[in-house]
């Protein structure tokens, strides 16, 4: 996909910029649009979101699950952490064959769990399906594959069966295997760890506002770790294409059916019509070679509907910033800090993500970088490389990841 910032002149009803993408397939775009959640207050941008979608069909599966699993460390005056993990995706059509993703693999999150879970905190892992998990991050994905763990045992002398030996864990893995396992096991024996998956952005939207509204019995005890790559920008359901975009011209029998990129109306789509008022790229090229232009919305930014309203009194709330810009992360976290009147905004550049973080806070220091130093950067078994603690740092552990400072990378 190549991106293309939308002129926001062309656009006079909108404060938020749309975003538009092009991809090289025949073009079908929009000339209308319907108002910006952008520009409305919180709450009613609140209400037209979650009515404009079916709530996810998992939903009350996974409310059921939640509450069961909070009501226990309520009865236990145990801490709960809501940790998000990995990239939320943006759907093209109602019936999804397309979509826009982003880069995170859940390795913060995943990571960032087991440290909660070893400071003694039951953590619901709000995570995007078949990202990295707490413990068999380890041995998933793609920087290993489980099977190059395992090994044949031989035959046990006098055994049945002469044939095989068992399958047995390879002897260099065995002491780090163990010890996650032995976590692993501990975490799902005691009910201190819920797994609950989300695809689209919009279910991490439903998702996370019933859990924050479930966690309310927890009060204080309640924390909010918010490291999932939420995508910024969307298209609303009301202008998405039911059926699968198509790619070539359709014979006009077939037209109108929702598959050119209109929502049902076809009046408002975010993918059909005059695609050179935003690209001036289109003219006069034939149907093989028009472009695909989508038009999307920014997302509502529902941070302050947690901070004010879903979450329980007296909870701690914890977003990420991550930006490409050096220059820009300490400003963003800092914006999004004063804007949201949280706790604490961690930014994290994408290129030294996994070893160096800065804390942006309302008190003093108000900035802290912390590092995972270059000695510490092992690999771990699976070849991934450490995350920074931050559980670790966050109980007052100070060095536990690695060196500390006030001052911006240079
Ligand atoms: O999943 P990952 O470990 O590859 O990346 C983690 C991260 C960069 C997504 C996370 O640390 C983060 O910054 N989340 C917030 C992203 C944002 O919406 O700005």
């Amino acid at each position: 996909l190549r991106r293309n910032l939308l002129n926001p002149s062309a656009l006079p009803q909108f404060s938020h910029p749309s975003i538009l993408f092009t991809v090289g397939i025949p073009s079908l775009s929009s000339s209308t649009m319907s108002p910006s959640l952008g520009d409305m207050e919180p709450a009613e941008a609140e209400s037209v979101y979650f009515n404009e979608y079916p709530p996810p069909k998992a939903l009350p599966k996974h409310e059921a699950l939640a509450r069961a699993f909070i009501d226990l460390h309520v009865e236990a005056n145990r801490r709960v952490v809501l940790v998000t993990s990995g990239g939320t995706t943006v759907p093209l059509e109602a019936q999804t064959v397309r979509f826009i993703d982003n880069f995170s693999a859940g390795t913060r999150g995943a990571t960032s769990a087991e440290y909660f879970l070893e400071q003694g905190y039951a953590v619901i892992f709000l995570h995007r399906q078949y990202s990295l998990l707490p413990y068999s991050r380890h041995y998933s994905h793609s920087t290993n594959c489980f099977l190059d763990f395992m090994d044949e045992a031989p035959p046990v002398p006098g055994a049945a069966n002469q044939d095989h030996g068992s399958i047995v864990v390879r002897d260099e893995y065995q002491t780090e295997m163990r010890d996650v396992l032995r976590k692993y096991r501990y975490a799902k024996q005691n009910n201190r760890l819920l797994l609950l998956p989300f695809t689209t952005v919009a279910e991490y939207m439903f998702e996370l506002r019933s859990l924050a509204k479930l966690m309310r019995p927890l009060g204080p005890n309640a924390l909010f770790y918010l490291a999932a790559a939420v995508s910024d920008f969307f298209i609303p359901r009301s202008r998405m294409a039911e059926h699968k975009i198509q790619s070539s011209e359709l014979p006009p029998e077939y037209q109108g059916g929702g598959g050119g990129g209109g929502g049902d109306s076809g009046a408002d789509s975010a993918v059909e019509g005059d695609d050179e008022i935003y690209t001036g790229e289109n003219e006069a090229k034939p149907a093989s070679q028009k472009k695909l232009v989508i038009n999307l919305d920014p997302v509502p930014k529902f941070l302050h509907r947690l901070v004010d309203g879903w979450a329980p009194d007296g909870s701690m709330v914890v977003s990420f910033k991550l930006e490409t810009d050096p220059t820009l992360l300490v400003y963003k976290a800092r914006t999004a800090l004063q804007r949201y009147s949280h706790h604490l905004v961690i930014g994290n550049l994408l290129s030294t993500r996994k070893w160096e973080v800065v804390f942006i806070t309302p008190d003093p220091p108000h900035e802290r970088w912390i590092r995972v130093p270059k000695a510490r950067r092992s690999k771990s078994i699976s070849g991934v490389e450490d995350q920074v603690g931050l559980a670790e740092i966050m109980k007052g552990d100070k060095g536990a990841a690695g060196s500390e400072s006030q001052q911006a990378p240079n």
